[in-house]
């Protein structure tokens, strides 16, 4: 109810009149009066002027489901919201509805984690309030090989989605993050769980740094947030942020799905992809190799072009790949 109100008030032109809520809702004025009595609370901004009705001033910067679902509008790419003020990992709370039959293209959200994980047992820092960390649990059907290529395409919708929100050029570092200033402003973790040729559900965990303005010292030097790139250090609303992600995944996981490879949209990937023609080192258990990068091939693996003219395409957890002087 609350996420049909948000809707209707969002999508009003002007004043929403009280009567024509009740009667599309089927609801009494003192249920929809109660309602946006909660909404203001929430910090919604909403004017009610007498015999004229509501209207939608602003919106607070939070990620709960009606918020999300009230801005992705009817033709979302995903099916369900799941919000939590807390949790431990979004993606440990995707796994576990993974299990529900009726759970695919569901999305989870949290304000805050206390687990956040990277790959490989990494640490995802999920300082609360201010950033986005969110899970896409998909039942694809597809080859398990092919799994792998979806951290490409979430990465694709982020880079998408950044510029389409700020003013900022962000760049992928290939496979799994994104980095503006040579900085990473987002990581992202996909999980499987497969049997040799079919995959029950896959799991994309996003992380976004938004609004962050001082970082654990840790990762000072290699991290930023949005924020601290723009050139007023101005704050982002992260479910406008969200809902564009969301969009273009939607757009990309179509493109993905028609060939069932990277070949739709590769070109756009090798545009984004930071460091492409310039030498990389490929660190490989203890051994270094000095290449130059040539792009991704339409499965997504990382081509890398060595001094004798040689070339070696990398898959991704294999090895890790870094520019020549520091993290990117
Ligand atoms: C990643 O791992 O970059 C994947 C991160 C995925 C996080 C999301 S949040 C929602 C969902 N739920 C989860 O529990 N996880 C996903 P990796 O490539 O292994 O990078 C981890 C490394 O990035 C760490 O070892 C740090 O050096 C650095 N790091 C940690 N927190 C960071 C942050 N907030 N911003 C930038 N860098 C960070």
């Amino acid at each position: 109810m609350k996420q049909q109100i948000l809707t209707m008030l969002r999508t009003a032109d002007g004043y929403l009149s009280g009567q024509e809520i009740c009667e599309k809702l089927n609801v009494s004025r003192t249920t929809v009066w109660k309602i946006i009595k909660q909404l203001q609370k929430q910090g919604y901004e909403i004017e009610g002027i007498k015999n004229r009705g509501y209207r939608l001033l602003s919106t607070p910067d939070i990620l709960t489901a009606e918020e999300i679902k009230s801005q992705m509008g009817t033709d979302s790419f995903v099916d369900q919201v799941l919000y939590f003020p807390v949790t431990d990992s979004t993606n440990i709370q995707a796994r576990q509805c993974a299990e529900k039959e009726d759970s695919d293209r569901l999305l989870v959200v949290a304000n805050e984690q206390t687990k956040g994980r990277g790959r490989m047992g990494r640490h995802w820092d999920s300082l609360p309030e201010e950033n986005i960390f969110m899970s896409l649990l998909l039942k694809p059907k597809i080859n398990p090989k092919s799994a792998s290529m979806l951290t490409i395409i979430a990465a694709l919708a982020v880079t998408a989605a950044i510029r389409e929100n700020t003013d900022l050029e962000s760049w992928i570092k290939w496979p799994n993050d994104i980095v503006i200033n040579k900085k990473k402003v987002c990581g992202i973790l996909t999980e499987m769980n497969s049997e040799l040729d079919y995959i029950h559900y896959v799991i994309i965990g996003i992380g976004i740094n938004v609004n962050t303005i001082v970082f654990p010292e840790e990762i000072a030097q290699t991290a930023t947030s949005l924020l601290l790139e723009s050139e007023k250090k101005q704050r982002f609303s992260r479910s406008q942020l969200l809902c564009s992600v969301m969009a273009f995944m939607k757009k990309y996981y179509e493109k993905f799905l028609e060939t069932q490879d990277l070949s739709l949209v590769k070109e756009e990937y090798n545009q984004r992809l930071a460091g492409l023609g310039e030498q990389v080192k490929v660190l490989r258990d203890k051994t270094e190799c000095i290449g130059i990068s040539r792009g991704i091939t339409k499965t997504g693996q990382l081509i890398v072009e060595y001094s004798d003219g040689s070339k070696e395409e990398i898959f991704s957890g294999e090895v890790s790949v870094r520019g020549l002087y520091g993290y990117v």
